[in-house]
C-alpha cells in the first residue's frame, strides 16, 4: 500500500465515499444470498459480480454473492473486512471512472474451511453455482471430455469424494447431499475461456459422479443446467497504482480494488433451472447458441493476446499496449484477425472486420497496463482453443496457416524460459516440467524443439500434429525466430505481410 493511505479509513461501508464515485443503487442488506462464486480473483470482481450489482439495482432479488476462493486466503480476508465492498475502476483514454460494487455479501477461503464452503453450496438459497477458476484447475480431459483421474484437482476427490477441494468434486457432492436432503440443484455457470464450458463442465461433473455414485449421475444428467457462456473483459491484475487511485477517487483505503476497461461483454445460453438475476440489465445477451459467440473470442480476441504475448514477451514488450502500438507487430496482429476471422462462420449483427477494429482499440488502450507476461502463462491451457484448433480448422478448409504457426513458433521460443539477453523467466505452465525437459533434450536446434513441443501428449489435435505443411512452417518460423531474433523477425514478417 502507498504510505499516504495510511491515515484513511477502509472501505467498510458506503458511508464517507468521495463525490462521484458511483454508489450500488440498491440496498445491499436488504438482499439475501443466490449465488456461490468460485475463484473471486480480479476478473470476477471486474465481470460478474458487476452484472450481478446491477441487475440488484434494477429487479432486486436475493441474488447476492457468496464468493469462494479455492487457494488464496488474502482476497477473503481484505473483502470480509470491507464487508465485501470494493472499488472497480475503469480506465479508458478520456480518464479514469469508479464505482463501489455491493453483490458480494461475503467471502469463504475454502483452503481454510472447506466445509464452509460445501454448507454454502449446499444451502437452498443458492440457486446458482458459478466460477472463474482458470483453464487449468477443472482437470477435464478435453479430448476424451472426462476427467483425468491423474490431475492434482481430481485424484484426491476420487479418493475421497465426500471431503472434494477441486472444483468437480465440490459440484458433485454438493448436488449429492442437495439430492439427498431434497434440496432443487443449483444452476452451474462456468465462466471460464474454455471452448463450451458449460458442456465441458457438465461432462466432467457426470464422469465423476459416475465414478463414485452412478445414481447421482443420472440425477445430474437430468436435473441440472449448466448453460455455456462467452465472458469479456480485460481485467490486468491488480497493482499498487490500482489501489492508490482508488484511494485517491473514494477517499477510503481498498485492497480489494480492481481496474480494467470500460468495455464488457457476457454472452450466456438462457438455460437455469431455478431463475436467475437479470443480468440483461448490465447488458448481458441471453442466447440459445453461444458457440459463435465463444469461437468469436477465443480466436479473435485471446488467439491475438496469445500472439502478442510470446511475441511482443521476447521482443522486451512489456504490455499489450506496447506490443500493438509497435507497427511491426501490429501488422502480425492485423493478419492474425482477418486469418482467425475467416475460420468463423457468419453471426448475425455481427461484423468481424469491426469487431477486429475495436479488439485493435481496446489493444491500445493507453490508460490499461496489461502485460504480456501475464497473458503469456499456462500456454499449453489456452493455445488448443485459441490458435490450434483454428489452425486445424482452417488447414481443413485449404487455407494459409502461417499466422497460427507464427503465434506457436513464438510460444515455443517462450518454452526456452530464457529472453534474448539470457535472462531466465519462470515459464509459469502446469506442463512446465515436462515442458523443461522436452526442450532441454531438443538443445537449440529448431527442428528438434518444434518437434518434441508438438509431441507434448494430448496437446496439439492429431490431425493438425501429422501435417507436414503444418510442422514444417512451424518449424521454418521458429528457426528464423531463433537465428534472427524475435524483433528482427517480427520487423521481416511484417515486411512479408507488407509484400504479399
Ligand atoms: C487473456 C484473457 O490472460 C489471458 O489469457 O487473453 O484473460 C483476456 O484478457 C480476457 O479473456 C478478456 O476478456
Amino acid at each position: 500500500m502507498n504510505g499516504d493511505t495510511g491515515n484513511m479509513r477502509n472501505l467498510t461501508s458506503l458511508e464517507h465515499i468521495a463525490g462521484g464515485v458511483r454508489l450500488p443503487r440498491y440496498t445491499p442488506g436488504d438482499h439475501g444470498v443466490g449465488i456461490v462464486h468460485l475463484g473471486i480473483g480480479a476478473f470476477h470482481r471486474a465481470h460478474q459480480a458487476v452484472y450481478t450489482d446491477d441487475a440488484l439495482a434494477a429487479e432486486g432479488g436475493d441474488w447476492r454473492i457468496v464468493g469462494a476462493s479455492l487457494r488464496s486466503t488474502d482476497i477473503v480476508d481484505i473483502l470480509d473486512r470491507q464487508n465485501g465492498f470494493y472499488t472497480l475502476l475503469e480506465r479508458g483514454p478520456q480518464g479514469t471512472s469508479a464505482r463501489v460494487v455491493a453483490s458480494i455479501e461475503r467471502a469463504i477461503a475454502a483452503s481454510r474451511d472447506p466445509q464452509a464452503l460445501l454448507t454454502a453450496m449446499v444451502d437452498p438459497a443458492i440457486r446458482i453455482v458459478s466460477m472463474t477458476v482458470t483453464e487449468k484447475a477443472y482437470g477435464i480431459d478435453r479430448a476424451n471430455r472426462a476427467v483425468d483421474p491423474a490431475h492434482p484437482s481430481i485424484a484426491p476427490d476420487l479418493t475421497s469424494p465426500r471431503a472434494p477441494s477441486g472444483v468437480i468434486g465440490l459440484i458433485v457432492e454438493s448436488l449429492r447431499q442437495r439430492r439427498d436432503a431434497g434440496i432443487a440443484p443449483y444452476t452451474v455457470l462456468c465462466c471460464d475461456n474454455l471452448p463450451d464450458n458449460g458442456g465441458l463442465i457438465r461432462a466432467g461433473a457426470l464422469d465423476l459422479a459416475r465414478r463414485v455414485d452412478p445414481d447421482l449421475a443420472g440425477w445430474i444428467e437430468g436435473e441440472v443446467a449448466f448453460p455455456a457462456t462467452m465472458v469479456d473483459r480485460i481485467t490486468p491484475a491488480s497493482t499498487d497504482t490500482t489501489h492508490a487511485d482508488a484511494a485517491r477517487l473514494t477517499g477510503c483505503r481498498d485492497e480489494a480494488a480492481v481496474e480494467t476497461e470500460p468495455f464488457t461483454q457476457w454472452v450466456i445460453e438462457d438455460e437455469f433451472s431455478s431463475g436467475r438475476p437479470a443480468w440483461e440489465a448490465g447488458g448481458a445477451i441471453f442466447t440459445s447458441d453461444v458457440a459463435p459467440y465463444e469461437h468469436m473470442k477465443l480466436r479473435m480476441l485471446n488467439g491475438s493476446h496469445s500472439l502478442m504475448a510470446y511475441a511482443g514477451f521476447l521482443a522486451g514488450l512489456k504490455y499489450v499496449r506496447d506490443a500493438i502500438a509497435w507497427p511491426p507487430l501490429a501488422a502480425l496482429v492485423r493478419r492474425h484477425l482477418t486469418v482467425a476471422a475467416s475460420t468463423l462462420r457468419p453471426l448475425e449483427g455481427v461484423d468481424f472486420a469491426d469487431y477486429a477494429a475495436a479488439l485493435v482499440e481496446r489493444f491500445a488502450n493507453p490508460a490499461i497496463a496489461h502485460e504480456t507476461y501475464q497473458i503469456a502463462m499456462d500456454g499449453t491451457e489456452k493455445l488448443p482453443q485459441r490458435i490450434l484448433l483454428p489452425a486445424l480448422a482452417h488447414l481443413e478448409e485449404g487455407g494459409d496457416i502461417r499466422s497460427f504457426a507464427w503465434a506457436t513458433a513464438a510460444w515455443m521460443h517462450y518454452c526456452l524460459g530464457r529472453n534474448e539477453t539470457g535472462e531466465a523467466y519462470a515459464l509459469r505452465d502446469p506442463r512446465e516440467a515436462e515442458i523443461a525437459g522436452a526442450v532441454a533434450k531438443a538443445g537449440n536446434h529448431a527442428p528438434a524443439i518444434a518437434g518434441a513441443l508438438m509431441d507434448l501428449p494430448v496437446f496439439v489435435p492429431q490431425a493438425l500434429a501429422a501435417s507436414p505443411v503444418w510442422r514444417d512452417t512451424v518449424t521454418e518460423i521458429l528457426g528464423d525466430i531463433l537465428e534472427r531474433g524475435m524483433r528482427p523477425a517480427i520487423e521481416a514478417e511484417a515486411a512479408r505481410i507488407e509484400a504479399s
